[in-house]
């Protein structure tokens, strides 16, 4: 990919990112299955872009995308985490493609029409796309859509998020990740999420996350986690299940794409439609976002006493 052909990409990513859901309704395409996407997840440096630093270079073969979103203030602009990337000397790299991206609105992770810019990726034909987000939660819904493998990474030491996500987020990912391995306490928390993992293990049939431990210490922890990705991702091709991946992104997107618009038409509503019962401001709102079919932005909301 020449340089011009990487600023022309980042451009129209940048446009994408700040669609409407008008203009984000004119790329309706499908799922691109082409390539496949990891996503990687976790709480506040647990070490996810060091990891996926060295991930990218041990699994190179092709070209690969890698997407960081940032879910911090907007002041950052999401630079510190592509200069967390770069520290790692991918920039170097001419095949590999970085973008991070700052989210405002949603805390789901589907904010700035993510979907559709790992859909451009696809297109562009990336070989892998690896996603980077922060959080616990919420965003890991979001994202499990979005991917084709999902890797949750903890760490030693990142405490109180660890112990509410263990309780919640144990269904979703296909590889638990203890990373910074050379600290204390890595060996009893890889443990720890096994136990709990056992716990809930009766309801996957072809696929028991594995717990593996990484470190930056240790290359050769990484040939374990790239083989796990691999594997998990040919029984996601070998399941057949392009349908149902289809489906989850399409459910995603318009869950995301509404939600958005009901903070649209809710943003036009003024102090006297707040004070209606609830069902009133419901049959409001609701209305708004249909008379809007094409996604366009919605006009004021209609006054009880306009009619
Ligand atoms: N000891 C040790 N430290 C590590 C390891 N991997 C990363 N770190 C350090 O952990 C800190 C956070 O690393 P990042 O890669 O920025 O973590 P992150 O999860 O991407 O952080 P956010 O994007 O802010 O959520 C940095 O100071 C890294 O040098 C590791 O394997 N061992
Ligand atoms: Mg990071």
């Amino acid at each position: 990919m020449t340089a011009y052909e990487r600023r022309r990409l980042s451009r129209e990513l940048s446009a994408l990112a700040n669609a409407s859901v008008a203009s984000a309704l004119q790329h309706d395409e499908a799922r691109n299955q082409a390539c496949a996407i990891v996503g990687i997840t976790g709480p506040p440096g647990v070490g996810k872009s060091t990891l996926i630093g060295s991930v990218a270079l041990s699994r190179l073969r092709s070209t690969m995308a890698i997407v960081a979103i940032d879910p911090s203030s907007p002041l950052s602009g999401g630079a510190i985490l592509g200069d967390r990337i770069r520290m790692v000397d991918l920039s170097e790299e001419p095949r590999i493609f970085i973008r991070s991206l700052a989210t405002r609105a949603s805390r789901d992770g589907m904010a700035d029409n993510i979907p559709l810019i790992l859909n451009r990726l696809a297109s562009a034909g990336f070989g892998e796309i690896l996603l980077e987000s922060t959080g616990v939660g919420q965003v890991e819904y979001g994202i499990r859509a979005m991917v084709d493998t999902m890797v949750l990474v903890i760490s030693p030491g990142a405490g109180d998020q660890i112990q509410a996500m263990k309780s919640g987020i144990v269904e979703i990912p296909d590889i638990f990740v203890v990373n910074k391995a050379d600290l204390p306490g890595a060996i009893d928390l890889a443990n720890e999420m096994r136990a709990i993992i056992r716990l809930r293990e009766k309801s996957r049939r072809s696929w028991t996350p594995p717990v593996l431990l990484t470190s930056t210490e240790d290359k050769s922890t990484l040939t374990e986690l790239n083989a796990a990705i691999d594997a998990h991702h040919k029984l996601v091709l070998s399941e057949g299940n392009r349908d149902v991946r289809a489906r989850a992104w399409q459910i995603q997107l318009i869950t995301s794409l509404i939600a958005r618009r009901t903070a649209e038409a809710l943003n036009t509503c003024d102090a006297e439609d707040f004070t209606l019962p609830v069902s009133k401001l419901y049959a409001k709102v609701a209305a708004a976002i249909s008379a809007t079919g094409d996604g366009s932005a919605p006009t004021r909301l209609r006054r009880e006493h306009d009619g």
